[in-house]
Order: C-alpha cells, then structure tokens, then sequence
C-alpha cells in the first residue's frame, strides 16, 4: 500500500510554511505544480514550479474564479492508477497523475469574523479548492491531500520514514481530515447565509465548527473531549483572551460560557453586575454601585458554594474587585476588559485563569442550540426572550411597587439562566437564594429559601434574607404549593409566567397572603 509522490499540486492561501515545504518536496525530485499567487511566491524563493494554467492550457480567469477546475487537475487527482480504462483516458488526454495536494482555502470564516460585507464573503467561497480537495480524498488509495498547515510536519516525516513514499493509513488520516474541512467550510458557509438572510427557524442547518482545543479530558477524565469553534468571533469564551493560568477544561469553558451568559444581560449603562457560577448554574447574581460591590453581594449568597467557582463581571475589572476577588479560591474571571492593577493582583494568584472578551456578550442575538440525543440532534432558536417591565400583568390586589418590580425583574432575567425547576430569590438587586435543576418546583423554592437561611446563619443575620424578598419561578406554578413554599419564606412579590389550569388558585393564595403577583407571559425552561 505504499505509493511514491512523484507530482504535486500546491494551491494556498495561508502561505505559511509553503516555502518550505516546497523546497523539501522539489529535494526529493517532485515536480511542483502551483496557482497564481502561491507559484509566485514559491518562484520568488527559487523554486521551480509549472503553473497549473499551462497544465489546464488556460489561463486562470473571472478574477480568479476558475484556476484549477479542469480535467488535467481534476484527472489527474482521480485516476486509479492500477486501472487500464483510467490509465488508457490520461494518456490519450494528456493527463498527468497528481500525486499529493496541498491545499488550503480561501478564508471565509475569517472573512466573516471580521465582519466583511455580504459580496466579499459571497467572494470568499472558495469553490476550486474544496472540488480539489474532495477528488484527491477519494482517491486516497493513491493521492495524498493535505489541508491543513500543521500536517505539513507530518508529510515531511512520512516521506522521510518511507524513502519518499506514504503509507495507505496515512494517506486514510489525510482524507478523514480533508472531509472535515470541506465539512466545516460549507457548513461555515450555510451557516453565515441563513444569518446574512435571516432565516428564521432551525431549518436545513448544517454543523460544524473549527477544532480550537483538545482537552486533557471531558466532564469526567475517562472521556475525551474537544472545543470547537463556530468562526463567528462573537464575543464570549471561544474567542477571548486567556492573560494567566493553565488551559481550561471542558467544565471550565461550560461553566464560564453559562457566567459570561448571564452577567451579560446586564448592561453596563444600567451599573456594575456580577455573577458567580457553578455546576452552570448560579451561585450568586448582583449588582452594586461599584463592581467590588456587585461582587462582594453576588458572594454573599452563597459564599460555601462560591469557593472554586467562576466569576463573570459586566464592566472593566479593577484593582479594587480583584483584590477582593482574590480572597477565595476561584477558577476562573472573566470580564471585557482588566486595567493593569488588576492584572498584578492577579498575576500572584497562578491558579486563576483571567479571560478578556473585549465586550459583552448580545443576549438578544438570535442562533441556535444543540443538544445531541441517541441517534440524533434537537436543534432549537437560542432562548433570547425578554420581557420588559410594561408588558407585566399584575394579577394580584396587591400590586408591587416600583422596587420591587425592578427586582422581579433582575430575578427574572437571572432564571432564565438557571436549570429548571429554577427559583430565585431576590433582594435589592442581588440574588438571596437560587433553587436550580429539582424535579419538583416546591423542593427548589425550599432549596433556595433553606440555603438563604444557612447563608443568613452565616453571616450572623437574625432574619433569613429571603424575608421580605421577590422571588421568580421559570413556569408556571402548577399548584398554590409552590408559590405557598415562597410565601413561607417571606417573599413578598411574585414572578411567574402564568397559564397555569390553576391560575386562579393560585392568584387566590396569593391574595390571600397578601402580596404581589405578576405574569410574564413567557416562560424560560432551561433543561
Ligand atoms: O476561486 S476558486 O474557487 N477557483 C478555483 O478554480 C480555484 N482553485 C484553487 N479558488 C481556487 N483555488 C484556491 O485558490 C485554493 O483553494 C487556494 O485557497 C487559493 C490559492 O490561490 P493562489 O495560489 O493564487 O494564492
């Protein structure tokens, strides 16, 4: 199964190691064949290489549209050498066997990363390249393809094992790889469109992202795992800027992914907010008139589950939150930007990871989810609802004033983020108690309100937190009990969606206690 390279065709846009590469194939006496702008640069270094356009005998036209999409490449890539009818066609057509490809692709994903114009990503489809790159990965019981610049190293040194030839297994782990690309790319490319022509719905989607990292392990060490990127660029974790401490893991990039998430509904305009997660689900949400405020409150709720966890701040950290900050043991921080007396506080504590994301994160940007099943994938719209404070409907006798809607709100928009059942208790702007992921909503509110009270102990606080607070369920209470739970533990003003068959009982025990209600309408489950 070992077959010898004597002709290759060379066609890059990365030119990275090109020159290089080259030279090591032109040493072993392999004729190099090149596109316009490679095979200039290849000449300029000394190498000698035929231009595809005097193989194809035509020139490369409509701005390059069509270099190599002709039968002497495309025959030459998909002969079966060992087949007589296919051997009998190349000579009476004057087609040469290709033997290795090197391509690499016009950038479209970083095209669009950069926020190019709809023409000059349209532009930015490369069409020759991959018809090159799926000929040549068929044809891998002969042809060898290469599509990415870290496998030039590994060419280099099949070549060099096997005196010039490569093996058919090698030749298999270029095809594999050269597919995921094409992959990648068209799904790169369907992707960008049904943005670009606002589609509205998860329909006729392909998928695929581009291997960012390989990590040492999974959720758990026994399973492997891998982050790939999606070449939006949005801001976020996949694409910030890591100052300090080791790689994260899978449950680091999950954990700050669901930080970065959350803190990013609050706008900074409207103040300092903080969010502190763990398990993807939060530990504590704030806001404060500074961010060592917003932080020190987030902390307060649950400071036992705080230690170890993920901090997601809305506004510029500062020396003054990361000291505070660095008082626990945390993962990971991550804000859009660190001055440089925050990065020094930071710079001692070798454990923690600190990531910049330049801006935050667009809660209200439509794009989709997946969740893979046994034999399948869901796919649904990103969960980017939102309510606003006029479309609440107040549905007790009591209705909530203007602080305490503004604190519905916060719990609200905090819930969303929160594993369902999710309950949240909310105070002045700061979470009190978080019941996150029961199967039943009666235990989350009791988790939420028992936790807030071991919190209150903790603090030496005479009252539990949760007294005279506003608390948000993610659906609907199907039952008076839920909402009774709450009431218990001294919230004052509800917020729920409603829809409930129940609804009237359970505005009646609402009224009955006393306080405020009221309906969004919309519900955020969150599984
Ligand atoms: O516009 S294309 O889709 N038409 C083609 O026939 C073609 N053949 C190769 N783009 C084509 N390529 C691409 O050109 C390659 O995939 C590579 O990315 C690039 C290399 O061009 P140059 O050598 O001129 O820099």
């Amino acid at each position: 199964n070992l077959q010898p390279i004597r002709r290759a065709l060379l066609s890059v846009s990365d030119k990275e190691g090109l020159v290089e590469l080259a030279e090591l194939l032109a040493q072993r006496g392999i004729e190099i064949l090149s596109t316009g702008g490679s095979a200039g640069m290849l000449r300029d270094a000394g190498i000698t290489v035929k231009d595809v356009a005097e193989v194809t005998g035509f020139p490369e036209m409509m701005d390059g549209r069509v270099k190599t999409l002709h039968p002497r490449v495309h025959g030459g890539l998909l002969a079966l050498r060992d087949n007589a009818d296919h051997v009998a066609a190349m000579e009476e057509h004057g087609i040469g066997p290709i033997d290795l490809l090197v391509v690499n692709l016009y950038p479209f994903e970083a095209t669009v990363a950069k926020g190019a114009d709809y023409d000059t990503c349209i532009e930015n489809i490369d069409i020759g390249g991959p018809a090159m790159i799926r000929a040549a990965a068929k044809n891998h019981a002969f042809v060898n393809v290469v599509t990415d610049v870290a496998d030039y190293a590994a060419l280099v040194a099949e070549l060099d094992e096997n005196d010039g030839q490569t093996t058919l297994a090698f030749r298999q782990q270029l095809a594999q790889t050269a597919y995921a690309r094409t992959a990648a790319y068209d799904a790169a490319v369907s992707t960008w469109m049904a943005d670009a022509i606002g589609q509205p719905t998860p329909r006729r989607r392909a998928f695929a992202g581009t291997l960012a990292a390989t990590m040492r392990y999974g959720e758990n060490p026994h399973q492997a795992a891998a982050f790939y990127t999606d070449g939006t660029g949005r801001p976020g974790v996949a694409t910030a800027e890591q100052h300090q401490g080791k790689a994260l893991s899978y449950n680091n990039i999950n954990d700050t992914d669901a930080a970065y998430e959350l803190v990013s509904e609050f706008a900074p305009e409207s103040g300092p907010a903080c969010a502190i997660i763990k398990h993807a689900n939060p530990c504590g949400v704030a806001r404060g008139a500074t961010l060592e405020e917003a932080y020190r409150r987030a902390f307060d709720c649950d400071r036992t589950s705080a230690f170890g966890g993920i901090i997601a701040l809305n506004g510029k950290l500062d020396g003054a939150t990361a000291r505070a900050i660095s008082e626990i043991f945390t993962e990971v921080v991550i804000a859009p930007e660190a001055d440089d007396e925050a990065r020094e506080i930071f710079a001692a504590k070798k454990n923690l990871r600190l990531l910049t994301t330049g801006a935050l994160a667009d809660p209200r940007q439509p794009m989709l989810t997946y969740r893979q099943v046994s034999g399948g994938m869901l796919v649904q719209d990103k969960d980017v609802g939102h309510v606003s404070k006029a479309e609440l409907k107040v549905v007790t006798k009591v209705q909530p004033t203007d602080a305490q809607l503004d604190d519905l709100l916060f719990a609200w928009t905090v819930g969303k983020h929160v594993k369902s059942n999710a309950i949240i208790y909310v105070k002045d702007g700061a979470t009190v108690g978080v019941g996150a992921g029961q199967m039943s909503r009666v235990d989350s509110s009791r988790i939420a309100a028992r936790k807030s009270l071991d919190m209150a102990e903790a603090l030496g606080l005479s009252e539990p937190l949760t007294k005279g607070s506003v608390v948000a369920s993610d659906a609907f209470f199907p039952f008076a009990d839920g909402l009774m739970a709450a009431v218990e533990a001294g919230a004052r003003a509800v917020i729920q969606p409603g829809g409930s068959m129940r609804d009237d009982e359970v505005i009646a025990a609402a009224d009955e206690a006393g306080i405020a209600m009221v309906f969004t309408g919309m519900r955020h489950f969150r599984h």
